[in-house]
């Protein structure tokens, strides 16, 4: 047994879980916490729960766990349906997570039933499906306080700020590869005028801050098994005060692809527009009443904003020996740093289609 599956194990014991443990295995594809697949045996069958341990070189867990149950009580308020929220167990103590021994920060969720989640969508339905679902969640946090919440990573989607981090990385060199990566690094200066646009576009008043995601990932999204329809957005450790556009635009960057985040073969990576054009309309759906011109314009902004913001986080994390995500092989943040190039180059070239498209609902 792995010995972070013993301390799984240690951990469980203490929240209010159903039954026995018959297995808690490693589950899911994120690249920041650890997360297992409990399944329990009751009287009643089987009870599946979500058992994650909470990555505290990058967050506060007071902080995030503060957020999540904020937001999920507001949420409990918009829907009678428990499928639709996310649920925390909480422990023998009442609290909604657990501090190991190590330090380590633990908590359950109520796995979603009948449930499925995509690491990339399947359809253009699926994908219209994680559109309203992010939309909704959109909505539904309009009145939500948000000078409440913690900023659970500072500066999460300042672009001029990751730049400046990644010019920090470049220089340093810390671990030697950025003479092997020279045309990547000029990808990212050349475009380095168009990293404030957003931030710029809010102090004009076109673009207001609201309560967002900010990982707004289709395996973020939990869709209904039998009728594949949006059930509950989850993953909500990085909610904090931000843009639409950049919740839009992270969706594009992962679904609206035609190959995974790391794909080695980049002929198999490009922008889908029929992807692209459903993702309007489902996000679009419940929110095009709350939303100015200036802001539906500025999607197709947010869209390359978030490709080559992630292209340009995985970049710096290759060149600092790969300390933020988890990788599985040496060059993994490398191949992600360059599907995301390939993406943004693309929409480039497919700039005023997209601007075509937002602006049929203004
Ligand atoms: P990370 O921040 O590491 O991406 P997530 O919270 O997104 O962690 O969880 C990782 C995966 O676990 C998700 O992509 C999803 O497949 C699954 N998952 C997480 N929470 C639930 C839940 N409540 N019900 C069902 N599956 C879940
Ligand atoms: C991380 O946790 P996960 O895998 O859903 C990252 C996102 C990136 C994404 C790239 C807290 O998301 O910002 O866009 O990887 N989350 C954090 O796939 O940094
Ligand atoms: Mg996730």
């Amino acid at each position: 047994m792995s010995e972070l599956k013993a301390k799984a194990l240690e951990a469980l014991k203490n929240f209010e879980i159903e039954g026995s443990v018959k297995s808690c295995e490693p589950y899911g594809n994120g690249h920041i916490n650890d997360t297992f697949l409990v399944i329990c045996d009751t009287q009643k069958g089987e009870h599946w729960y979500i058992l994650q341990s909470i990555n505290t070189k990058i967050f506060v867990p007071t902080e995030v766990m503060s957020n999540i149950e904020k937001v999920c009580d507001h949420l409990k308020t918009k829907t009678d349906n428990p499928r639709e929220i996310l649920v925390l167990v909480k422990t023998t103590d009442k609290k909604a997570y657990f501090i190991d021994g190590d330090n380590r920060c633990w908590r359950v969720y109520e796995f979603v039933t009948d449930s499925l989640c995509l690491e990339l969508p399947e359809s253009v339905e699926d994908f219209k499906e994680c559109a309203k679902a992010f939309g909704k969640f959109q909505k539904n946090l309009a009145d939500f306080p948000a000078e409440t919440l913690y900023e659970t990573i500072k500066d999460f989607h300042n672009t001029p700020k990751r730049y400046k981090d990644f010019l920090k990385a470049v220089e340093e060199d810390v671990v030697g590869r950025a003479a092997d990566v020279k045309e990547e690094i000029e990808f990212v200066k050349q475009r380095e005028a168009f990293y404030s646009v957003l931030l710029d576009a809010n102090k004009a008043g076109e673009l207001p801050l609201r309560v967002s995601h900010n990982d707004t990932k289709s395996n973020n999204v939990m869709l209904d098994k039998a009728t594949r329809t949006a059930l509950c957005v989850i993953d909500l450790d990085t909610i904090m005060p931000g843009f639409s556009v950049t919740d839009f635009g992270d969706s594009i960057r992962f679904g609206a692809s035609t190959a995974a985040e790391d794909e080695k073969d980049l002929s198999r990576v490009s922008l889908d527009i029929e992807l692209f054009k459903a993702y309007v309309d489902g996000f679009l759906e419940n929110l095009k009443d709350d939303f100015g011109s200036s802001e539906i314009m500025l999607l197709p902004e947010g869209a390359k904003m978030m490709t080559v913001e992630c292209g340009m986080r995985f970049l710096t994390d290759y060149l600092s020996g790969d300390t933020y995500f988890k990788t599985k092989y040496p060059e993994h943040n490398l191949d992600r740093c360059r599907t995301q190039f390939k993406l943004v180059k693309e929409m480039e070239d497919n700039w005023d289609t997209l601007k075509e498209i937002v602006k049929q609902y203004c």
